[in-house]
């Protein structure tokens, strides 16, 4: 069992839906079983390209699918929520980003743990460091809490409510 941290993302169409359509879907992965999830949180879009505010939140699981199966897993549910890469860095109706699988450090085209940019962004951070604040990060040797620091109080990103399981998604 290992510690697999995802972060989630839309600004898009109903966004909380496709958020909590993707975290219900995941927790019926055999081999994966979710341990907590951050608040949601909305949050100025950081990009070159114009876009609409997102929804973002994490969710920690614990597991035993090597990561290149948790990857295809997440690629499925974008494309499954009508995720189309047209416009890179565009607006998207749902973007699931494998943050970090225990200490694992990965760096093949298809897969990089950690996330490459996970430690610039506050609507990652804040978040993750929310759900999964004592897990060390691989390369910096720091907690997620420790390296969330920087971010608290930072502005472009709102704490909102539960980001949970309901009753109507599928
Ligand atoms: N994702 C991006 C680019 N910019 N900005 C916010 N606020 N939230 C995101 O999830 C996001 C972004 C590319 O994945
Ligand atoms: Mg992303
Ligand atoms: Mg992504």
């Amino acid at each position: 069992m290992e510690p697999v941290l995802i972060a989630f993302g839309a600004n898009l169409g109903n966004r909380q839906a496709a958020l909590e359509s993707a975290l219900h879907s995941l927790c019926l992965v055999p081999g994966l079983r979710l341990l907590g999830t951050s608040s949601l949180y909305e949050t100025e879009p950081v990009s070159p390209v114009e876009q609409g505010q997102y929804l973002n939140a994490c969710a920690l699981f614990e597991g035993t699918l090597p990561p290149q199966l948790v990857m295809s897993q997440l690629l499925g549910l974008e494309v499954r929520h009508g995720r189309r890469r047209e416009v890179p860095g565009g607006p998207r109706t749902l973007d699931l980003d494998l943050l970090l699988q225990g200490q694992r450090v990965i760096a093949t085209p298809a897969l990089e743990l950690p996330h490459p940019r996970m430690l610039e962004r506050a609507f990652v951070m804040l978040p993750a460091a929310e759900v999964a604040a004592s897990l060390v990060h691989p390369v910096t040797g720091k907690t997620l809490g420790e390296m969330a620091q920087r971010f608290r109080g930072a502005s472009g990103v709102r704490k909102l409510g539960a980001f949970a399981l309901s009753a109507g998604a599928s």
